[in-house]
């Protein structure tokens, strides 16, 4: 029996079972792209989305829900079987329950479906009965869209670039000393192969807790079940002047292209294939708080992600995830529940900057983009205090142990020039600015019957992704 063979008999037997299956493959889906860096917000993005999704209480701006178009909302058995669920009810348990807390950082892939019953509207909408329309997303770790980057480079190049980044960083220093001792020309010898891939996977460690973002591979600091398999055991090192067959270089090599082809590609393929709807979140805030190394940091990063979706340039991303051109694109700078709404704008044109040439790029390739500000989770209220005899538009929020406090993040400069080209410049910190963080917990207040958690611009970011297919 031949593949045609199987084929054919699967569209038999699926058509006899009549026309419940064939409704549903007329079912249009949505598939949104959620990316982002590592505690960018997108676990709790997806969570705070689906719950104001199915209790829209608190969408006004999302049109199907307020016009009333989007009859019912429910979440489904998701399409597919072999990944591990979006654990929706757990992280939302954790958000809005009793001795309310953030959830866990995410170790692995999952999935969810929510679908909606939607009343066409128009003229003559009211004939067309009920149509159903999927809503599909997906969460992964952070650290692992990083190695989108790694696609387009081969190892000599990653191995050259990574080193020439790290040399100065006190978190490498070990690393640093074992590749230098390193003869790449020697023959390959699996113990030292295995020394160098865990003396670099510690590096990532530290250089993760440090505040970098451009820690690849990404499967070092996440490997799942990958762990000590060959593919993961390998690191930059120097590249020998003539590097032998069986030499350990070519086979640092070999394994850089193996991790390429067998888990990379694999994972983009099978989760980013086919997006239409992407959000990009940034945690803008956390990176300025960090000072102005982890700002350029953070740009380069993201630029070199979002270069990977465009169409035009990466032929081999445009293959990979199916042809379909992302339509909409939403940049987010998120947790703008640390400022005072008077900032948002500020937050929303630094973010924008940050971004400026992905953001650029889709729109010169036809992709229809905005940027907003937007906390997903609203955990704090908005206070004025006084402060030196003067006002101060500060929040107020729940703290660890649950003392209130009060706080005020920093002036951003309306230019936010003024933070990115000291950024770009190397500069080791901000020159006449401070900028805290502070680390509020979700309010403790229940949700109320037909509401979901409480945001900012949730709403308007949902309307703008997903609301014109809603209607
Ligand atoms: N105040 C506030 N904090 C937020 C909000 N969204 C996220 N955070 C904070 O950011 C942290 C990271 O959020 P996650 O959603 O877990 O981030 P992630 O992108 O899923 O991170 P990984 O799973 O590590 O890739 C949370 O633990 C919160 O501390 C928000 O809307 N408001
Ligand atoms: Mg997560």
């Amino acid at each position: 029996m031949g593949i045609g063979d199987i084929a054919d008999s699967v569209t038999r037997s699926v058509e006899s079972l009549g026309a419940s299956v064939s409704e549903a493959f007329f079912e249009p889906v949505i598939r949104l792209g959620v990316t982002g860096l590592s505690r960018a917000g997108k676990t709790v993005f997806i969570t705070s989305l689906v719950a104001n999704l199915l209790d829209r209480g608190r969408m006004p701006q999302l049109k199907a829900a307020a016009d009333g178009a989007i009859r019912s909302v429910f979440l489904q058995p998701q399409p597919d079987v072999t990944v591990p669920r979006f654990e929706y009810e757990a992280h939302l348990a954790a958000m809005t329950g009793p001795d309310p807390h953030w959830p866990d950082s995410t170790r692995a892939v999952s999935e969810l479906r929510l679908s909606f019953r939607v009343q066409p509207q128009g003229m003559l909408g009211g004939l067309r009965g009920l149509r159903t329309v999927h809503l599909d997303i997906v969460d992964y770790p952070g650290e692992w869209l990083l190695d989108l980057g790694l696609l387009d480079r081969t190892y000599a190049d990653w191995a050259a670039e990574t080193l020439a980044r790290i040399a100065d960083r006190p978190e490498a220093a070990g690393f640093l000393a074992l590749a230098g001792a390193t003869n790449g020309a020697a023959r390959l010898d699996e113990a030292d192969a295995r020394s160098l891939a865990d003396s670099f996977a510690g590096y990532l460690i530290r250089a993760r807790a440090a505040g970098w973002s451009d820690c690849t591979p990404g499967r070092f600091l996440l490997p799942g079940e990958m762990a000590g398999s060959p593919a993961l055991t390998f690191a930059p090192i120097p590249q020998p002047a003539d590097p032998g067959r069986t030499s350990l270089w070519r086979e640092m090599d070999r394994r850089f292209e193996a991790y390429k082809a067998r888990i990379v590609k694999p994972f983009f393929r099978e989760h980013f294939a086919r997006i239409e709807r992407q959000v990009v979140l940034v945690d803008a805030l956390g990176a300025i708080h960090a000072g102005p190394r982890a700002v350029e940091d953070m740009r380069r990063a993201m630029a070199e992600i979002l270069a990977a979706f465009h169409p035009g340039r990466n032929g081999w991303l445009t293959g990979l995830l199916g042809g379909r051109r992302v339509e909409r694109i939403l940049f987010a700078a998120t947790k703008a529940d640390h400022l005072h709404h008077s900032q948002h704008p500020r937050l929303t044109a630094i973010m924008e900057a940050l971004l400026r040439e992905a953001k650029d790029r889709a729109d010169f390739a036809g992709a229809k983009t905005a940027a907003m500000s937007i906390a997903a989770l609203r955990a704090t209220v908005e206070e004025t205090i006084s402060h030196e005899g003067g006002p101060l538009d500060a929040v107020r929020g729940r703290l660890q142990g649950g003392r209130q406090a009060a706080f005020w993040a920093g002036e951003l400069p309306a230019d936010p020039a003024q933070l990115l080209v000291p950024a770009r410049q190397g500069a080791e910190r901000w020159l006449d600015a401070d900028f805290g963080a502070m680390a509020f917990l979700p309010a403790a207040s229940p949700l109320r019957p037909g509401e979901g958690p409480p945001h900012i611009r949730l709403d308007r970011a949902a309307e703008f992704l997903i609301g014109d297919r809603l209607r």
